[in-house]
C-alpha cells in the first residue's frame, strides 16, 4: 500500500485532481482508498464513491495537520489492515501544513509507512500572485513539505519563469509539473503524477 497525502490551498483543484487520480488508479486495475479532511465533500463523484475498487472514509472535526494527525495515522493503519489497498489518498484542508504533516509522519509512523509516503502540494495559477502575496506563510508551509508540486490552471495562466523559481525555492528537491487537471484525462493525469513520485525517489535514493 501506497499512500498520497493531497494538499493546496482551498480551490486549487485538489478535488479534481484527485477525482482523476482516483479513476487513473482504478483504470490501472488497482484498489484505493480516499480519506476526506475537506470539510466539504461535494466534488468527489458520487459515482465514484459507489464504484468497486473505491472506499471514500471521511475524517473531519479538525485538521489532520494538527488536532486530527492521530486519528490520520490510525485511520490509515486500520485501512492497511482490513482492506489493503494498493493506494490510499488523503484530500487535506485547505489550510493543512504539509511540513507539519510530514514531521507527524517522522516522528509516530511507523518507518516501513513513511518509505511509502508521498505528499503533493497543488498551486493555484490562477490566484498565485494574490495568494502568495496575502497568504505567504500559509503557501510556504503547504509547499516546503511536498514532493511532488502540481502546477494548476495552466490553461487560465501559465507559470511564468520568475513564478516557477518561487516555486522551486519553496519546494527544494520537489518534482514540479504543470498542468490543468480538470481538461487532462484520468490516465494522462495518473501517469504524470506516478512517473513525478518514481522520479523523486530516485533523486532522493
Ligand atoms: N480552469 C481550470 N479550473 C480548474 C482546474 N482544476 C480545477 N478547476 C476548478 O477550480 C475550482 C476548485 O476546484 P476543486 O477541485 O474543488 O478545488 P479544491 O478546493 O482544492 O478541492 C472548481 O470550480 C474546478 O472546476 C483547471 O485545471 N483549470
Ligand atoms: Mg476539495
Amino acid at each position: 500500500m501506497e499512500l498520497l497525502l493531497c494538499g493546496g490551498f482551498l480551490g486549487s483543484g485538489k478535488t479534481t485532481l484527485i477525482n482523476k487520480l482516483l479513476h487513473g488508479i482504478t483504470e490501472q486495475g488497482l484498489t484505493v482508498a480516499l480519506i476526506e479532511n475537506e470539510a466539504c465533500q461535494e466534488g468527489i463523484d458520487a459515482a465514484l464513491t459507489g464504484q468497486e475498487g473505491i472506499k471514500v472514509v471521511p475524517l473531519f472535526g479538525g485538521c489532520v495537520c494538527c488536532q486530527l494527525s492521530g486519528s490520520l495515522l490510525e485511520t490509515v493503519q486500520k485501512l492497511e489492515a482490513e482492506l489493503s489497498p494498493d493506494w490510499v489518498v488523503v484530500e487535506l484542508t485547505g489550510l493543512a501544513m504539509m511540513d507539519n504533516i510530514r514531521e507527524v509522519f517522522r516522528m509516530y509512523a511507523p518507518k516501513d509507512l513513511t518509505a511509502r509516503l508521498h505528499t503533493l502540494a497543488v498551486a493555484d495559477m490562477a490566484r498565485w500572485d494574490k495568494l502568495v502575496l496575502r497568504m505567504e506563510p500559509v503557501i510556504r508551509r503547504q509547499l516546503a513539505g511536498a514532493d511532488t508540486v502540481v502546477i494548476n490552471k495552466v490553461d487560465l495562466q501559465p507559470p511564468s519563469p520568475q513564478t516557477l523559481a518561487q516555486i522551486e525555492a519553496l519546494s527544494p528537491g520537489a518534482v514540479i509539473l504543470s498542468m490543468s487537471a480538470a481538461s487532462l484525462s484520468p490516465a494522462e493525469v495518473w501517469t504524470q503524477v506516478s512517473k513525478a513520485f518514481v522520479s523523486g525517489k530516485e533523486c532522493t535514493e
